[in-house]
């Protein structure tokens, strides 16, 4: 079977996810075409946003089209409308469970942070009842925004742990935004607190270089798993301390090789830093960071790390059995309770094993 085919109707699991980043050019087309009839500015392309196949961007530029992504996003009934169109996308990609994480927004005389979180909680509960795929949410905390914005985050996450209506929908805190701000030592109180009420922490770690910044946050023993991690093997950039402290912390790395790829943090597929933490057998996970802005979805960013040419004695040849291990090291890497996890697990070996 071709490879696309095969790696689309495999059960998978997504966990690094942003919900802006994520808009596929039918949905930034749609709400264009929405604001030009409020607003009449018909500014915008969606060709502007989205990296097609074979182009690049930097982070910096990548930056610059979450800003104009949020300008589409800025009312409740366009987060409603991203939210579902996302949830539906992933479920038509065979991906049975999603962990979607978004930055509350604040819009002055539109919507509060809240109002911001209930839409898009909202809009999960609707779609999770007409496609089949469990979602859970984590809230972003954007390390551009400064330490304040953090803790306002947190508290907000808190009010919806075990909520009465949307049960255990938010399940932890991310924390992300362009890596050159800021410092994430800085935030490091706010992520006790989190861990101390029970939310999970995903955290974008050394997506660029940054020795003692990922030291300080992997020394804090807090972090449920890494995003990218791109220049923590000794092999791409890192050191023997970050290592040794990955390895014994047994972090699971969210690997989103379209996003690195496309920015340019690493060269090529063949350099990309999966290979290494392979070969050592390190919990990883296939991601797609932002499915609409890197023009990707989780099962070509599968077909990807399959085709992948090895390097430097990297292990990248993957055959069906690796492609079902990856797809359970997802679910093994997922915030769900264990009876939850459990339930996934025995869906996800199901499907894989009528695969077979
Ligand atoms: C760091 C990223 C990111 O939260 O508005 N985001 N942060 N590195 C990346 N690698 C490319 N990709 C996305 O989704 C968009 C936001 O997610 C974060 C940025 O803060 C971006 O503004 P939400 O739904």
């Amino acid at each position: 079977m071709e490879l696309l085919r095969y790696c689309t109707n495999l059960p998978k699991v997504e966990l690094h996810a942003h919900l802006n980043g994520s808009l596929s050019d039918a949905t930034v087309l749609g709400l264009l075409k929405t604001r030009t009839q409020r607003d009449a500015d018909p500014s915008l392309a969606a060709a502007e946003v989205t990296i097609k196949k074979g182009h690049q961007r930097t982070l910096e530029e990548c930056f610059q089209v979450f800003g104009i992504l949020h300008s589409l996003t800025d009312t409740l009934e366009a987060v409603q409308t991203i939210t579902r169109d996302v949830i539906r996308e992933f479920a038509a990609d065979n991906v049975r469970y999603l962990e979607l994480r978004t930055t509350p927004k604040h819009v002055p005389d539109r919507m509060t942070k809240k109002q911001y979180m209930d839409a898009v909680l909202q809009a999960t509960v609707e779609a999770m009842v007409s496609h089949n795929i469990r979602v859970r949410l984590l809230l972003s905390i954007d390390r551009a925004r400064g330490v304040e914005d953090a803790w306002s985050t947190l508290h907000l996450a808190k009010d919806y742990l075990n909520h009465t209506v949307f049960g255990p929908l938010v399940c932890g805190l991310d924390v992300s935004g362009n890596p050159v701000c800021g410092d994430l030592q800085d935030y490091l109180p706010v992520l006790q607190a989190a861990r101390s009420c029970g939310l999970k922490l995903a955290v974008h770690l050394a997506e660029v270089p940054s020795e003692t910044e990922a030291l300080a946050v992997l020394n804090s023993g807090l972090v449920d798993r890494i995003g990218h991690g791109t220049f923590l093997h000794p092999a791409s950039g890192g050191s023997q301390a970050l290592h040794t402290l990955l390895k014994d912390q047994n972090i699971p790395l969210e690997l989103c090789m379209s996003s690195n790829v496309k920015t340019g943090t690493v060269k090529t597929p063949s350099e990309h830093h999966l290979g290494l933490w392979r070969k050592e057998n390190h919990p990883l996970v296939i991601c797609t960071d932002d499915k609409g802005v890197f023009s990707t979805s989780l099962s070509e960013e599968f077909v990807l790390c399959a085709q992948v040419r090895p390097i430097r004695g990297q292990t990248f040849s993957f055959c069906e059995e690796d492609l079902h291990s990856l797809s359970l090291s997802g679910v093994e890497a997922a915030f769900l309770s264990p009876t939850d996890k459990q339930t996934l697990r025995r869906e996800v070996q199901q499907e894989l094993d009528a695969l077979k």
